[in-house]
């Protein structure tokens, strides 16, 4: 029964069927099952399917756009559904998709996941600039400032916030974690952020080491 939702969710993603991806999301969550498990082994192995059909030539922009309208509406019926934490707030924590980067499907599961685990999270969209970063983790209060980037092209934006938040003495104030596919530990390491996080749940674990 699990395995077959999971294929039907690829198969969704793949065709790019909105309402058949709604419709599955739901009818998961209504079988008792598990947000993120759906999340992992259904959705996202489809989008990433779809993503090296789009990389080896075989499916077009019109597809691409198609499968991405999938993929965002059953993430927002799935992240809808993650369970809420009702401990007290864990901490703040700003976070978008840096400048020139338009996607955002990984970071918002972050960030429901985040919210579930009792993190306040100042959610900034997709293609935020530095100067924004730094001005709502300012007037927000943040703890942490936290960065996604899907293309290699705007993973620079990453390590020229590292830059700006030391070159305006701001780096002891704010930690930092970076993910998003592209995104590697190695990567953290040379610009000099606190951390990255491969996934939502890593994420979650992540944080909590940077708030302790
Ligand atoms: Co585009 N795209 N896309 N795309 N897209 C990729 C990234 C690409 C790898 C596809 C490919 O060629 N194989 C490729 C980038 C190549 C590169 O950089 N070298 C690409 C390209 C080229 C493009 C365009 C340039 C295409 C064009 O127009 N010619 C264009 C760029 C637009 C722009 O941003 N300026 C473009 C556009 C789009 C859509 C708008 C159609 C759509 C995005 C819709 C949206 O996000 N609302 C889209 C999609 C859907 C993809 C793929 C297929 C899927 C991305 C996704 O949602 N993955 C993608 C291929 C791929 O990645 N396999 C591709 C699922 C998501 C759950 O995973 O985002 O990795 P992910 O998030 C994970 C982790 O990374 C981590 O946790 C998440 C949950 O597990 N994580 C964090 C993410 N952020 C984090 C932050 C954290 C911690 C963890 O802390 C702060």
């Amino acid at each position: 029964m699990t395995e077959k939702i999971y294929s039907e969710a690829i198969e969704a993603i793949l065709k790019g069927d909105v309402e058949k991806a709604t419709a599955i999301a739901r009818r998961g969550l209504d079988d008792g099952m598990d947000p993120l498990e759906l999340m992992t082994h259904g959705f996202i192995p489809g989008i990433n399917q779809v993503g090296d059909l789009f990389g080896s030539g075989k499916l077009f922009i019109p597809g691409l756009v198609k499968s991405a309208a999938a993929m965002e509406k059953a993430t927002a019926v799935i992240n809808a559904a993650i369970p809420q934490e009702q401990a007290a707030v864990r901490g703040k924590i700003v976070i978008g998709t840096v400048e020139g980067d338009m996607h955002d499907i990984g970071k918002t599961i972050v960030v429901a996941l985040l919210r579930a685990n009792g993190f306040d999270v100042l959610d900034l969209g997709r293609d935020v600039a530095i100067a924004r970063f730094i001005e709502e983790a300012e007037k927000f209060g943040a703890d942490i400032i936290g960065t996604s980037t899907l293309l290699t092209t705007t993973m620079v934006v990453q390590k020229e916030l590292e830059e700006e938040l030391k070159n305006s003495g701001l780096k002891g104030k704010y930690k930092t974690i970076v993910g998003g596919a592209p995104v590697t530990q190695r990567w953290a390491n040379r610009i000099g952020a606190d951390a990255f996080a491969q996934d939502a749940g890593d994420g979650v674990k992540k944080v909590k080491q940077l708030l302790l």
